[in-house]
């Protein structure tokens, strides 16, 4: 059950995820990140029950819409912006940018732009985990989109018939880029699926941040004691357009992204802790201004931050060449 301390904790996680997202977009429209960011505004509650829900040495894995991931499992702000802004401290040292980064030390497994590509890989490592006998459980993040991916059923039919602890977490936003699910799936919920390869799959409520963590809770635990893999499809949405350069509307109501707004899931449990007595509005403010003038300091010395140097261009760069033999 979770206590008071804990919820606030997860309040100010959530306020941490959205206030980096605001910030990679602040830096973009600027001209001072040149990768698009890949907002994750609207789908706090995931990233921060999920991970809240987890022990330190257990891994996730993540995708385009990962930075909220990177956040909520415990990234170093500063390695992690100077990553998105290409910086020599980055993460990648600069090399990946805000797609493509990893890192075991905080349980980071890595994401990727390219569209389901890690679910094998974080299947595989819940493959490792089992062998070792390690007890970790891993998380695979993806979108309902990337549910369309080959791959993804593959790694899904293994994890099935080698019950390994990994849950995934398919973030439902409705939307992949500007197609809507229902004009590229023939059910209604992707995680009917999951019983065709031989686990439990759960619909529930992503912009309720307590329910996510009683869930990834009971999907751990289950992962722990060697009773395989869970599906959680968590039901949100994104508030902003797909990627920086696209404002969100045109193949979306305005109605309906202001409906989903109302759902805030920061707003949700802000409200909750407000009306139990549990949180003042003073403390609430306190803890808002905390979190955005830590980002902010973050973005300075982000941005003071070496760029690589020339020379580094040639450095871990493996390529081959065919030789001709005659
Ligand atoms: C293999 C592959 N196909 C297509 C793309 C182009 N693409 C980038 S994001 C995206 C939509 C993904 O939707 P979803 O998985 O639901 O995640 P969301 O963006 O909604 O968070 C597509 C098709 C890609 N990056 N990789």
């Amino acid at each position: 059950m979770l206590d008071t301390t804990k919820r606030k904790e997860m309040l100010r996680m959530m306020l941490k995820v959205r206030a980096f997202e605001e910030k990679l977009n602040d830096l973009y429209q600027k001209k001072v990140m040149f990768g698009s960011p890949h907002s994750y505004r609207g789908q706090e509650a995931i990233a921060v029950g999920v991970c809240s829900a987890l022990e330190s040495r257990d891994l996730i894995a993540s995708y385009h819409r990962g930075t909220g991931h990177l956040v909520a499992k415990g990234a170093d702000l500063y390695h992690l912006l100077c990553e998105c802004l290409g910086r020599l401290d980055g993460y990648s040292k600069g090399r990946g940018g805000k797609m493509h980064m990893g890192d075991l030390s905080f349980g980071f497994i890595g994401n990727t732009g390219t569209v389901g590509a890690t679910v094998p890989i974080a299947t595989g490592a819940a493959l490792a985990a089992q062998m070792r006998g390690s007890r970790e459980v891993v998380v695979s993040f993806l979108g309902e989109g990337g549910m369309n991916q080959g791959v993804v059923h593959e790694a899904m039919n293994f994890a099935g018939l080698w019950k390994l602890p990994v849950i995934y977490v398919c973030e439902n936003n409705f939307y992949a880029m500007t197609v809507s699910l229902e004009k590229s799936v023939a059910i209604k919920h992707v995680a009917e699926r999951a019983k065709g390869y031989g686990f439990e799959g759960k619909v529930i409520d992503g912009n309720d941040i307590e329910l996510v963590y009683e869930e990834t809770s009971k999907a751990a635990e289950k992962g722990r004691a060697g009773e395989g893999a869970t599906f959680l499809e968590c039901l949100t949405y994104r508030w902003d357009g797909h990627f920086g350069g696209d404002p969100g509307v045109g193949y979306r109501a305005k109605e309906e992204v202001e409906d989903w707004k109302q759902r805030c899931p920061i707003k949700r449990l802000k409200e909750k802790l407000l009306g139990g007595g549990k949180l003042t509005a003073e403390e609430f403010e306190r803890m808002s201004a905390a979190v955005y003038a830590e980002i902010d300091e973050v973005a300075l010395k982000a941005q003071a931050a070496p760029l690589p140097p020339q020379e580094h261009d040639l450095n871990s760069v493996f390529a081959g060449s065919e030789v001709a033999h005659g």
